[in-house]
C-alpha cells in the first residue's frame, strides 16, 4: 500500500509531468526515430506501414476489451447487491432461460469474429511482402551480439555489439539521447530509406529473437534455420530494438540498431565500408547527426 500512494504521489509530482514534457520536447524535435521513453504506455511511433496496421489492431482490440470488461464488472457487482443472502433469503430453482442462453453464445462469437478476421488479415499482410526485396541483410545472434551481412555484390559483414561506457568518445557517440545506454552499438545496421527489406534471421547458439518496435518486426533467430521477415523504412533515424528471446546471461544487454538513411547516404555508406567499416559509420554519423543538430535548432 505503502508503494502504491508512492507512486501515486510521484505521477502526481511536478516530477513526473516534467519527465513527459520532456519526452514529448524530445520526440517532437528529435530526428533520431524511435528509441523507448521513460514512463511509456504505448507503442513507439510507427516507422513502417506494418506497424501502423498492428498499432490500428491493437487501438480497435481496445474497443471490445473495455466495454466487455465494464460490462462483466457491472453484471458482477449488480449480483452480488441484488442476490445477497439477506436480500434474497430465497433463491431462484431455475435453471435454463433460453433467451440469455442465445445472448451469451452469439454474443462471444460475433465479437470473436470480429476479432478474428483482421487479425487474420494483418498476420497474412506480415508475411506476403507487398513487392521483391531490394535488399537483403542476414541478422545472426550470437550470446551476445549480432552479426549481419549484407547480400550485395560484394558481400560485407560485421558485427554489432553494445557500445561500452569506455568507447563512447572513440566512437563520436557521447550524446545520450541519441545513443543510449543499453540500447547503442558500435556499428548499426544501416539500411536505405523506402526500400523493401528482407531480413534473413538466424543463430549460433541458442534461440535469439530479431526485434525492432518500430517498424513491427519480431523474429526468432534459431540455430540451423534461416526465418525471414521483411521491413521498409519510412523515415530516416536511428531505431533501436533489443533481443527478444531469452538467450543467457547478456540477454539484456545485445540491442539491436538499424540507421536508415537516404539512399545516395546509403550507396557511399557501403562501398566505404568495405573496405573501412569504422571510417564509413564515421562520415556518415558526422553527416547524420549533422543535419540533426541543424533540424533539431529549428532551422
Ligand atoms: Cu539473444
Amino acid at each position: 500500500m505503502r508503494n502504491f500512494l508512492a507512486s501515486a504521489r510521484f505521477l502526481a509530482s511536478a516530477k513526473f509531468l516534467s519527465a513527459c514534457a520532456a519526452a514529448t520536447i524530445f520526440a517532437g524535435t528529435s530526428a533520431h526515430a524511435d528509441q523507448p521513453v521513460e514512463w511509456e504506455t504505448t507503442f513507439q511511433a510507427p516507422a513502417t506501414d506494418m506497424m501502423r496496421q498492428i498499432e490500428w489492431f491493437g487501438n480497435y482490440t481496445m474497443w471490445f476489451i473495455v466495454p466487455i470488461t465494464i460490462l462483466v464488472l457491472l453484471l458482477l457487482a449488480y449480483c452480488i447487491v441484488r442476490f445477497r443472502a439477506s436480500a434474497n433469503p430465497v433463491p431462484s430453482n431455475t435453471s435454463h432461460n433460453t433467451l440469455i442462453e442465445v445472448i451469451w453464445t452469439v454474443g462471444p462469437v460475433v465479437v470473436l469474429l470480429c476479432l478474428a478476421i483482421p487479425s487474420f488479415q494483418l498476420l497474412t499482410a506480415q508475411y506476403t511482402p507487398p513487392e521483391e526485396a531490394k535488399l537483403t541483410v542476414k541478422a545472426t545472434g550470437n550470446q551476445w551480439n549480432w552479426d549481419y551481412e549484407y547480400q550485395t555484390d560484394n558481400t560485407l559483414a560485421f558485427n554489432s555489439a553494445i557500445l561500452q561506457d569506455g568507447d563512447r568518445a572513440a566512437a563520436g557517440k557521447e550524446d545520450r539521447k541519441a545513443y543510449p545506454r543499453l540500447l547503442a552499438v558500435d556499428n548499426e545496421l544501416v539500411v536505405p530509406v523506402n526500400t523493401m527489406t528482407r531480413v534473413l534471421v538466424t543463430a549460433t547458439d541458442v534461440i535469439h529473437s530479431f526485434a525492432m518496435p518500430s517498424f513491427g518486426i519480431k523474429i526468432d533467430a534459431v540455430p540451423g534455420r534461416t526465418n525471414e521477415t521483411w521491413f521498409k523504412a519510412e523515415k530516416e533515424g536511428l531505431y533501436y530494438g533489443q533481443c527478444s528471446q531469452l538467450c543467457g546471461k547478456d540477454h539484456a544487454f545485445m540491442p539491436i540498431a538499424i540507421r536508415v538513411v537516404s539512399d545516395a547516404q546509403f550507396k557511399t555508406w557501403l562501398a566505404a565500408a568495405k573496405t573501412n567499416l569504422p571510417g564509413a559509420n564515421k562520415t556518415l554519423m558526422a553527416e547524420v547527426d549533422g543535419q540533426n543538430k541543424v533540424a533539431a535548432a529549428g532551422n
